[in-house]
């Protein structure tokens, strides 16, 4: 590609972006100009981008003029406030947060399953990129269902603490250690201590008695997937993990799907990788695909409960194909077929 681009990452010092500075440099993402933007609190701070000096800026509506693509991840309040501005300044904002993933001239965009979605973009100048425990969950089920429709998902996520962001990385190692030298542990971020603890709740609770986070994962794959017909019933749990959210995802189909034609599917399926040898201890973890790009996906077997389901297991990294390397491959699509 020999045309380059001006970017902001706003949210730069974060977790997310990062991560999404790391990413755009592994994918060599032909880059003229790099904005960093964070908040009054970073402006001035020094941070690389390919080895040389960015100096932080804050966040401000005049932040965008002469940018191209802009990549968010300053928390949904900052994404309502700041990317009109940045789409009228003529930048084409790629948004990690749930402001407008349900925003019907928004599209949502998970590049191995909608990838022609992204032709949208200039309702709003905004694409969103979905929630973590939905991305993964969408790359492994797109495949599956272009061989039959799926009626019915159940799904309990694992989810890592790394997607709390940093202080609750911290709290798991600071509870980890105190437990280890016998004093008393302490909880800050979490309601509860997550050390050697599942905590079945992401995000707040809604009326209906499930969370946030449960009921982006209804409506984001309904968007994604094309298809509100699917029937999405979640539970999303907090576990001490550091990187990686697992899944267990049971999936009714509308006709049999033999486990043969799923494994092939998958095997051949953008962006999965097939781990699956279940009886020499081979099946995706959370260990392994920390820092990796792939969803992976094992255990894949029939539903005994239910003549039309299979069940699997899937695990990938929730801050790199979660969030930043997912919004990534959008600026790349973007930049090749749009801009
Ligand atoms: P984080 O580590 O706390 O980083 C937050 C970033 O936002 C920092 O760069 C911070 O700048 C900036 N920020 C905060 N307040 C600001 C303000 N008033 N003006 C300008 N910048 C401000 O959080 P994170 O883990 O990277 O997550 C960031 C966001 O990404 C989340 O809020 C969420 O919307 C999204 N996210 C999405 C997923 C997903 O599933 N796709 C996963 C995780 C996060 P300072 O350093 O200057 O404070
Ligand atoms: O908790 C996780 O594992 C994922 C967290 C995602 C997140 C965290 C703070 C705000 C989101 C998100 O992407 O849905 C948001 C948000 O609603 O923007």
């Amino acid at each position: 590609m020999s045309k380059k681009f001006n970017v902001a990452v706003a949210g730069a010092t974060g977790a997310v972006g990062q991560t999404m500075i790391k990413v755009l440099e592994e994918r060599n993402f032909p880059v003229n100009e790099i904005r960093y933007l964070a908040s009054e609190r970073s402006a001035g701070k020094i941070l690389k981008f390919n080895g040389a000096d960015v100096s932080v800026q804050k966040l401000d509506h005049d932040s965008f003029n002469g940018i191209d693509i802009a990549l968010f991840s300053a928390g949904g309040d900052r994404s309502l406030t700041f990317a009109p501005s940045a789409g009228k300044a003529g930048a084409i904002v790629i948004d990690n947060s749930s402001a407008w993933r349900m925003d019907k001239d928004v599209p949502l965009v998970v590049p191995e399953v909608n990838p022609h979605a992204i032709a949208d973009y200039k309702n709003k100048m905004i694409i969103a990129n979905p929630n973590c425990s939905t991305i993964q969950m969408v790359v492994a089920l797109k495949p599956l269902y272009n061989i039959s429709k799926i009626k019915r998902i159940f799904v309990s996520t694992y989810q890592a603490v790394s997607g709390t962001g940093q202080k609750a990385i911290d709290e798991l190692e600071a509870q980890v250690k105190d437990w280890a030298n016998g004093k008393e542990m302490t909880n800050k971020v979490y309601p509860h201590r997550i050390a050697f603890n599942c905590l079945p709740h992401i995000d707040s609770f809604l009326d209906n008695g499930y969370t946030k986070e449960e009921m982006k994962m209804v409506n984001e794959t309904r968007k994604i997937m094309e298809d509100d017909n699917i029937q999405v019933c979640p539970t999303t749990v907090r576990v001490p993990v550091f990187w990686s959210h697992s899944e267990t995802v049971a999936i009714e189909f509308e006709r049999k799907v033999t486990i043969e034609e799923a494994r092939e599917a998958l095997s051949n399926a953008p962006g999965v990788k097939v781990v699956d040898d279940p009886k020499n201890n081979i099946y995706p973890l959370a260990t392994e695909a920390a820092n990796q790009d792939l969803t992976f996906v094992g255990r894949i077997r029939e539903d005994l409960s239910c003549e039309n389901g299979i069940v699997m297991w899937i695990v990938a990294d929730n801050v790199r194909k979660g969030a930043a390397t997912n919004a990534v491959q959008i600026a790349e699509i973007l930049a090749e077929k749009y801009i």
